[in-house]
């Protein structure tokens, strides 16, 4: 009877971490699983390392790390008028989803970028708003593709996508 009660000891006990490091001890379980183990731990590594326990990142965690951050969305206002964009740089990472509200003041202006096949046109006073994957890493040119008024050529931009 006594038996019965020890619970079974596993000398051999399978640890699976959320890091993914996978290593035995001693445990009357048979597996167990942890979101940090010595290998992930910061405070062991010495790494400021994004700790994705269970598919969230802690604040702290992210706000702090140099790790790059997850693809994300990026919101930009772009303003055009005679003959310029507002703001002329646009950076993001590859992979983020940009959203682009472009407001026109004066007369129609368009945003381009040939490489990633973007060409909008807002008439005046007209705000448009488009997404798109910034898939392509590299730096682009956007510029004003109209050519009702000469000195659209003028309008030049950056768009920057660095490469993760
Ligand atoms: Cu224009």
């Amino acid at each position: 009877m006594k038996e019965k009660i020890h619970p079974q000891y596993y000398p051999e006990a399978k640890v699976i971490c959320a890091c993914g490091n996978v290593f035995t001890t001693g445990s009357t379980r048979k597996e167990i699983r942890v979101e940090l183990c010595s290998k992930c731990h910061p405070f062991l590594t010495g790494e400021r390392r994004m700790m994705d326990t269970a598919g969230r990142v802690p604040a702290v965690a992210a706000a702090g790390s140099r790790q790059e951050p997850e693809p994300g969305r990026r919101e930009f206002t772009v303003t055009a008028r005679k003959y310029a964009f507002s703001p002329s740089r646009i950076e993001v990472r590859q992979d983020d989803l940009v959203k682009i509200t472009f407001t026109t003041d004066d007369i129609p202006h368009s945003f381009t970028i040939d490489e990633y096949r973007i060409a909008k046109r807002a008439g005046p006073g007209q705000t448009i708003v488009f997404e798109f994957r910034a898939d392509q890493p590299g730096t682009f040119r956007f510029y004003c593709n109209l050519t009702v008024d000469d000195r659209c050529r003028e309008m030049r931009g950056e768009f920057v996508v660095r490469a993760r």
